[in-house]
């Protein structure tokens, strides 16, 4: 009962930003079919909003936050027959609207353990693709959350403080990989796009929402941050060109704005697929440099890892058609490097949940046979002190120092 109750809460948390329909209008699949018709057919973030607002406004602050707590009572729920039961964990995902996040909430929500909130920048997409996903209702909440937006990710922390729910894992999935790009594109605050979702927007998240993660009584609190093979140069992928590099940071020291800095790290020209890969050592760093500062105070599971090369994505949507049609079978059959978004998912739900893979610390990999094994980072993305650079530049850049 009380379950149900809270059932109806997600809506009254989840707010779609206006205009964001038109932006995933460009989604298409890798082989080029276009969502768009698809998604324009009812997308009206407006009345959405109306609707969502009417129903907010039966619930008075206080009875909301009493629901949300009956969800969430302490760890152990004795059943009827008087067992120990674990509550459920709540899990927060970036951008679990498609791939990987998307794969990892449906393999934690078939586990019957998880409540997933899905933070997303496309309200719609993301019940869309819950539903499509085979997702239970009472196993996700779809809240806003555009990390191309400082303000945005900050208003995502107070509504989910405002939740009275506790956190127990955050996810830092999302990412925009912009390889064709010519020239830069900027956040909100002006970062170039690619550093400043995939790393800025995440940074303030994870810093902002560490608290949180503090004070949940669950038995293992996590925090994980998607990294990759390709931003690590100790491997074949991460020697494809560009490589990753952040050189001595100059343009991450400027700003990354493109106007009185460079828009790249290193401060050279504008790449978007290295603009990618950088922001992906700026997440693995990130990982270890919370685990130095955080790890022996709180207990928290710092991780990151390498899912495997999902060619399948969203991703890839702004490579070109013949990029999209090629490089699945390129990973499948020639680097074999390939693993569909179903696996993925396990596998980011493996470090999400699994009781074995509590090591702090750890960038993880699967071998051939699916089995996770601590790998080992590139030495730029094992740096030390590049890692506090990298911490204390983004501190000042989000506003936190
Ligand atoms: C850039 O191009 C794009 O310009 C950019 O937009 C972005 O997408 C970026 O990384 C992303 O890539 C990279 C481009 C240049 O590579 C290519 O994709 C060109 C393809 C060339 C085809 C090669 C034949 C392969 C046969 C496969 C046929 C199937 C179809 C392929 C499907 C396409 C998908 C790829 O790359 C180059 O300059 C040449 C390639 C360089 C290879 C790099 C290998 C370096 C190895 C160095 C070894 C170092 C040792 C590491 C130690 C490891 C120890 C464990
Ligand atoms: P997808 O494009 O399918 O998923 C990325 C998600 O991020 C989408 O849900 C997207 O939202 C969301 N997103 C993008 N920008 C924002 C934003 N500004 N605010 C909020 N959400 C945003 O790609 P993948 O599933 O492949 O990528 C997931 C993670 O896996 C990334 O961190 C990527 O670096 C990593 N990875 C992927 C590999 C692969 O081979 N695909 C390999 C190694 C790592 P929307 O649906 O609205 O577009
Ligand atoms: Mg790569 C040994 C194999 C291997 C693996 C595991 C990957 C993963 N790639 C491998 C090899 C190669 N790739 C080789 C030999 C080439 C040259 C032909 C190659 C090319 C290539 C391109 C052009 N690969 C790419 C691209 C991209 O645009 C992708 C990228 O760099 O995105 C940043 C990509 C990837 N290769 C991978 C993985 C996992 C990706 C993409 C996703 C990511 O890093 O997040």
């Amino acid at each position: 009962m009380a379950l149900q109750a809270a059932a109806l809460l997600p809506s009254a948390f989840s707010i779609p930003k206006e205009g964001k329909c038109g932006a995933s209008l460009k989604d298409s699949t890798p082989f080029g079919i276009s969502l768009s018709d698809h998604l324009k057919a009812g997308c009206s973030p407006y009345a959405l909003r109306i609707k969502k607002e009417s129903h907010q406004r039966k619930l008075p602050r206080w009875a909301v936050r009493a629901q949300a707590v009956v969800t969430t009572p302490a760890i152990n729920q004795a059943t009827a027959e008087g067992k120990k039961t674990l509550r459920k964990g709540i899990v927060v995902i970036t951008g679990a609207s498609s791939g990987l996040g998307l794969a990892t909430a449906k393999a934690l929500a078939e586990t019957g353990k998880w409540h997933i909130i899905m933070a997303c920048r496309d309200f719609l997409k993301a019940e869309r693709a819950a539903k499509a996903a085979g997702i239970a209702k009472e196993n996700y909440t779809v809240m806003h959350l555009d990390l191309s937006s400082l303000d945005s990710a900050r208003q995502f922390v107070e509504n989910f403080k405002r939740s009275g729910r506790p956190l127990d894992v955050l996810v830092c999935n999302a990412a925009v990989y912009l390889p064709t790009a010519k020239e830069p594109t900027f956040t909100a605050e002006g970062f170039e796009l690619s550093v400043g979702t995939n790393h800025l927007g995440h940074f303030l998240l994870s810093r902002l929402l560490l608290d949180e993660l503090k004070q949940s009584d669950y038995p293992s609190k996590r925090l994980i941050i998607v990294g990759s093979i390709t931003g690590n140069t100790n491997t074949l992928a991460g020697n494809v060109p560009p490589k990753a590099n952040l050189g001595d940071m100059r343009g991450f020291a400027g700003g990354l704005n493109g106007l009185n800095s460079s828009s790249m790290i290193d401060g050279g020209e504008f790449d978007g697929a290295k603009a990618y890969k950088d922001s992906k050592v700026c997440n693995m760093l990130t990982m270890q440099e919370f685990h130095r500062r955080y790890h022996e105070e709180t207990g928290i599971t710092f991780a990151s890892l390498y899912p495997g090369c999902i060619a399948t994505t969203g991703l890839f949507r702004e490579h070109i058609p013949l990029f999209r049609l090629l490089f699945p079978p390129f990973q499948k059959y020639i680097t074999k490097g390939f693993v569909s978004e179903e696996e993925s998912g396990k596998r980011l739900a493996q470090v999400v949940s699994e009781p074995s893979l509590t090591k702090s610390g750890v960038y993880w990999s699967w071998n051939k046979d699916s089995a996770s094994f601590e790998n080992q980072l590139s030495q730029e993305a094992s740096d030390v002190e590049k890692a506090r650079k990298v911490w204390e530049l983004s501190e000042k850049l989000v506003g936190l120092a």
